[in-house]
Parts: structure tokens; C-alpha cells; sequence
């Protein structure tokens, strides 16, 4: 049997890349001019700023390459400035890559702290250090010359990554960070660049895996964060569960999943509220060449029922709009019985034309070493009325094939069944195999693939029209 191969591409070098732009319209995504990641969100005055990480990852490429973070400005939460690189790895001489997912708090001495995490260069992998800057743009400066947090901080995460910091009432700053399972939180001492006593373990967050974003409300403590459990996603997606709390630290107890997963595997959150909005802002891999590793930050209006639950956030797609006859698969979002940990699901609704079928250039879907009928499906918020669509197979000439048969379904509103009349399912190589049916309104359309004897399978791209 063909066998693929699994290349680690490891993240790039140290650099600065100054991105300006004019505004551009929201929801989804907040810029199509870079790729940008891990918001966090803070209101100063009349202005909500996004601070995000900036994914650099070539296309196709199969890791983060993240050098800095960009600040991005709104006054009506709907259109943002691309305010540029305030923050780069070349602004703490001690990190050596890995510009993860930082947030902003502002200091009792009204100054902003960057918190971010960083390859420290020192043992072990990822350490947090914290910038200072007199304004919610900069310039920042390193606050310490080293880490806050690191491996050899007693009790550190697994993977010290993630921060979140919280000011409560009374002045206290707590900090929450975290992943691969390992969530830890501490008091920040009022300089907001050292501890506060011992590092702990919080009880009751279930499922946590990263991105904890800690918040206040009528006086509830609210921590959402990245749980990839498979209750509430697919094998290597992530989704936001949330849970609350009377103490900042803890005990937690779990409220329940607030956010589905996204287009990327990786998913990460901030809430907040602006101008009487509240608001989720996260992450996904829907913006033209978009993947895993080339995410785009996007916001959704946050609801809130009466007995402080929050409702499950609907996931809108901003300006892509399909024309006529467009690619109904743009705006859905994507799902699948199995992808294999290196493919790229979002690949199949990215909008690239392949250029044969060996063309992984801009990801691929692919669930190898699965053999028999494995699906992706898309979602749509609203019903759509489909009568067409296309898919251009992957075949990487190793352990994914071109299928032997394929079927397209759709939801009826309590059960998947055939698209009626459906023409061929085609399984040609290095073409778009166009399948037509009469035409269905759904939230829900399959993709059936049956692998041939010995292989797995995979897609390029799977279009969706009216
Ligand atoms: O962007 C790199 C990492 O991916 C972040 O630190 C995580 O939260 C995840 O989004």
C-alpha cells in the first residue's frame, strides 16, 4: 500500500512586517489583506481593539509561521483598521519564534501589558513574557527581559501558551493560561509583570485544551476556552466551551458549549461587550486561502439568556457572498466523518481551483489510512437551494486514491437521503466532476465517498451551487 508522508515544518525566523490598511468591511473576516489569528479584545473610550496573531504560513504550508502581532481598530465593531505589527518576537531579544495568541490589560497605572507567549529559547518550548506600552497602540516595550512564565515555573502548564488577564473589582489581576490539557492561573502582583504566590490547577473546567478567555459578568466569573473533545467537534477540531464561577479561581462549573467548531482546527476566543453589543470574536479558515494555518479573525454578536447562560453563537459569514450560481460552499462550513491530523479540511470550500489532482498546494482534504464510505458535508445557517455541484479528487499518488463510487445527500430535516435525479458521481482524476440534481432547499449537503480496495480518499475542492 501507498503510504504518505507527515513533513514537520518548523516556524519561522525573527522580522517585523509593518501591514497597513484602509478599513474593510466586517463580519467575516476582519482583513483579507494578511491572515491574522488568536484575538483578544479590549474597549478603551469609544474604540474596540483587536490584538492578533499574524499567520504567515505559506499556502499549503503545514505550521504556524507567526513572527508578530497586529492591532486592529473599530469604533462600530463592523469595519477595522489594520493598525499594523505593534509588537514583533524582535521586541524580546530572548524569544526565538513562535509569536502564539496574546491578549492586552490595562494596568491600574494606566498602562497596557501585552501579554503573549513566545519560544523562549531556554528549556522546554513556549514561555510568557509581557510587553508595556503607555497607550492601547504602543509602542511596546519588553516589561521584563525574560518570562513571566516558563517551564521552570513551579506548577506550569504542559505547554505554557494562551494567556488570558482578568482585573477584578477590587484591582486584583489574575492570569489563566494553558494547553494540552493543562490549565493553570495565578495572581498578578499590581506591577502586572510577576506573580503572585503559587501557580494552581483549576477545578471543573472540562475538556479545557487552550485558549482560555476569562471575563465578569453581574458578578459571575465567565472562562471560555478550546475544548476538541469529540461531544462537540470533529476528530482535531476544537470548540469554546465556557464555564462560570462566584471566585475568580474557581471552582468552575461547566455551562456547556458556546461556540461550534470553525473551518480551522484551531479555534479561540474573546468576548466581550461594545456599545451594549456583546460580541464573540475567534478565529476560522474561510478567507480566500485560508487553511489551518493561514486563519482569519472574524466576530459574531454574542446573546445572553435570562439566567446568565450564553446562547450558542451563530456563525455568519460577512461579505462572502455567493453571486447567483456562486459557490454556495464559500460561506458553509465544513465537516467530516474522519480527516486525517496533517490535512487541511477547510481546503475543500477554499475557493482554489486545483491544477491537477496532485495539486495540494493550498491544502487537502484527506482521510487516509480510513478505507470504505467516509463523507464531508457542509452547514449552513439558512436553508440553500442546491442543485449542482462539483469535486475535484485528491489523489497524492501514495495512500489516497480517486474513489470508487461517490453519492451526494442532502438533510430533509430529520434524516440524510440522495439528491433526487442526481446525474453521475463522477470519480475522475485532474477535473471538476460536475454532478446535477433536482434541486434541494437544505441546511445539510454529503458528500458519500467509497475508497477503492487498498486506498483511502480525499478532495481538493467540493463546490455547492443553486
Ligand atoms: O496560533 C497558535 C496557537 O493556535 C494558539 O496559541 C492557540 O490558541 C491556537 O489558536
Amino acid at each position: 500500500m501507498k503510504r504518505r508522508r507527515w513533513t514537520a515544518v518548523l516556524a519561522g525566523a525573527l522580522g517585523l512586517v509593518l501591514v497597513t490598511g484602509g478599513p474593510v468591511t466586517a463580519a467575516a473576516p476582519i482583513t483579507t489583506a494578511i491572515y491574522t489569528a488568536d484575538p483578544a479584545a479590549l474597549v478603551v473610550g469609544d474604540t474596540l481593539y483587536l490584538y492578533t496573531g499574524h499567520d504567515e504560513a505559506p499556502a499549503g504550508g503545514g505550521n504556524f509561521v507567526m513572527r508578530d502581532w497586529h492591532v486592529f481598530t473599530s469604533t462600530n465593531a463592523t469595519t477595522f483598521t489594520d493598525q499594523g505589527a505593534r509588537l514583533s518576537l524582535a521586541n524580546f531579544p530572548w524569544a526565538g519564534g513562535d509569536a502564539w495568541a496574546g491578549e492586552v490589560e490595562r494596568g491600574a497605572n494606566g498602562r497596557y501589558y501585552w501579554y503573549v507567549p513566545v519560544n523562549g529559547n531556554g528549556p522546554g518550548w513556549m514561555d510568557i513574557g509581557v510587553a508595556v506600552g503607555d497607550s492601547p497602540l504602543g509602542p511596546f516595550t519588553d516589561a521584563r527581559g525574560g518570562p513571566l512564565v516558563s517551564d521552570s515555573t513551579p506548577n506550569s502548564s504542559p505547554l505554557n501558551i494562551d494567556p488570558t488577564v482578568f482585573t477584578d473589582d477590587d484591582g486584583q489581576v489574575y492570569m489563566y493560561w494553558g494547553s494540552y490539557y493543562g490549565l493553570r492561573a495565578a495572581r498578578l502582583n499590581s506591577n502586572m509583570t510577576s506573580i503572585n504566590g503559587s501557580v494552581i490547577t483549576p477545578a471543573g473546567v472540562s475538556n479545557f485544551w487552550e485558549a482560555p478567555w476569562m471575563f465578569k459578568r453581574n458578578g459571575v466569573y465567565y472562562l471560555a476556552y478550546a475544548a476538541n473533545d469529540s461531544a462537540c467537534s470533529s476528530p482535531g477540531y476544537a470548540c469554546i466551551r465556557y464555564a462560570t464561577a462566584s471566585n475568580p479561581l474557581g471552582p468552575w462549573t461547566h455551562r456547556g458549549v458556546v461556540l461550534d467548531q470553525v473551518s480551522s482546527t484551531t479555534n479561540h476566543p474573546a468576548i466581550i461587550e461594545y456599545k451594549g453589543q456583546w460580541y464573540m470574536v475567534y478565529h476560522n479558515a474561510a478567507a480566500p486561502g485560508g487553511g489551518n494555518f493561514r486563519r482569519s479573525v472574524t466576530l459574531d454578536k454574542l446573546y445572553w439568556n435570562a439566567d446568565g447562560t450564553m446562547q450558542k453563537v451563530v456563525q455568519t459569514t460577512g461579505p462572502i457572498t455567493p453571486p447567483p450560481g456562486g459557490n454556495l460552499a464559500l460561506t458553509a462550513t465544513p465537516s467530516t466523518s474522519y480527516v486525517s491530523p496533517w490535512e487541511t479540511l477547510g481546503a475543500i470550500n477554499d475557493g482554489f481551483t486545483p491544477a491537477s489532482s496532485a495539486d495540494h498546494s493550498h491544502g487537502a482534504y484527506g482521510n487516509w489510512d480510513h478505507q470504505g464510505t467516509e463523507w464531508i458535508e457542509y452547514r449552513w445557517p439558512a436553508a440553500q437551494t442546491v442543485g449542482r455541484v462539483s469535486t475535484y479528487w485528491f489523489d497524492d499518488n501514495q495512500g489516497i486514491d480517486l474513489p470508487a463510487s461517490c453519492q451526494v445527500q442532502y438533510w430533509n430535516g430529520s434524516a440524510y437521503v440522495n439528491v433526487p435525479g442526481q446525474s453521475a458521481c463522477g470519480v475522475a482524476g485532474n477535473t471538476a466532476n460536475v454532478t446535477t440534481f433536482t434541486p434541494v432547499s437544505t441546511t445539510r449537503l454529503r458528500l458519500n465517498m467509497t475508497s477503492r480496495t487498498g486506498y483511502s480518499t480525499g478532495v481538493l475542492e467540493w463546490t455547492a451551487h443553486s
